[in-house]
């Protein structure tokens, strides 16, 4: 049985669409049950609906309180029985009741290498900072904003003159062949969740997560 990974996004769903063309793949353990985003009229809505995924548009505009509006979340959510939700470029921070509901299935991709510059406007923050190295990591969601457990993290160099943009597109290539990996093995249970630590094959990851070089997930 496949698993049914539900995808958060609120934007282009450029790490939507490398799930979803892994999940072509014919062993891949996962399908895209739906995808819901917090804004209308976004590209990643689009890249769903060609892939024949039930998009769906949840406005936070629309709603008087946080509480609320995770409340409508959990109730679109629960009609498609997901196994998986990993957020993907969304960009609302969820409440305690949200995090708890789905503990232990919940992913997001955040681009720095995290305990590094947790929030928003981390490329700019580590060219600023004059770093030399900059990357992405893999986390299980908890109730502490990009706080949860490290599961795969992707390097890439910082060059002299680097502009923001310029370093958010060599990140966007490593976030692509990750974040496909980490959700099939999550799949295939490879990858848990327990006591708010991350488990590979029934050991504890490290703090900057599961260390290999390679990334092949095909
Ligand atoms: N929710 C919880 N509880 N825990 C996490 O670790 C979360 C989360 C929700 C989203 C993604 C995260 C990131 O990878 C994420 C992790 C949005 C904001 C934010 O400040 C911060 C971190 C992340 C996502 N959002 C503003 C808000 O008021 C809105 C900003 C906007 O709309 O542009 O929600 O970076
Ligand atoms: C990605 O770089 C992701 O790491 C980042 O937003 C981008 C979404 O791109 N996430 C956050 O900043 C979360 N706050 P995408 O929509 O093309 O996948």
């Amino acid at each position: 049985m496949r698993s049914r990974i539900l995808v958060l996004i609120s934007g282009n769903g450029s790490n939507l669409q490398a799930i979803i063309n892994a999940c072509k793949s014919e062993n891949y353990p996962g399908e895209v049950v739906a995808v819901i985003s917090n804004k209308a009229d976004v590209y990643g809505l689009t890249r769903a609906q060609e892939a024949n995924i039930d998009a769906q548009v949840l406005s936070h505009q629309s709603f008087d309180s946080r509480e609320n509006y995770d409340q409508a979340l959990m109730k679109l959510i629960d009609g498609y029985q997901p196994d998986l939700i990993v957020l993907a470029g969304f960009m609302r921070i969820l409440t305690p009741a949200f995090v708890q509901k789905y503990h232990e299935k919940l992913l997001n991709i955040h681009p720095s290498l995290l305990p590094k510059y947790q929030g928003l406007n981390t490329h700019q923050r580590a060219i600023d900072a004059g770093d030399t190295e900059h990357g992405v990591s893999v986390h299980f969601v908890t109730e502490e904003l990009d706080g949860g457990p490290v599961i795969l993290q992707a390097k890439v160099p910082i060059f002299k003159g680097d502009i923001a943009d310029e370093l958010a597109a060599r990140v966007h290539e490593q976030e692509h062949r990750i974040y496909p990996l980490v959700v099939k093995w999550f799949c295939q249970q490879r990858l848990v969740m327990k006591n708010e630590a991350a488990l590979f094959d029934g050991n504890l990851l490290p703090a900057s997560g599961y260390a290999s070089e390679e990334y092949n997930y095909m």
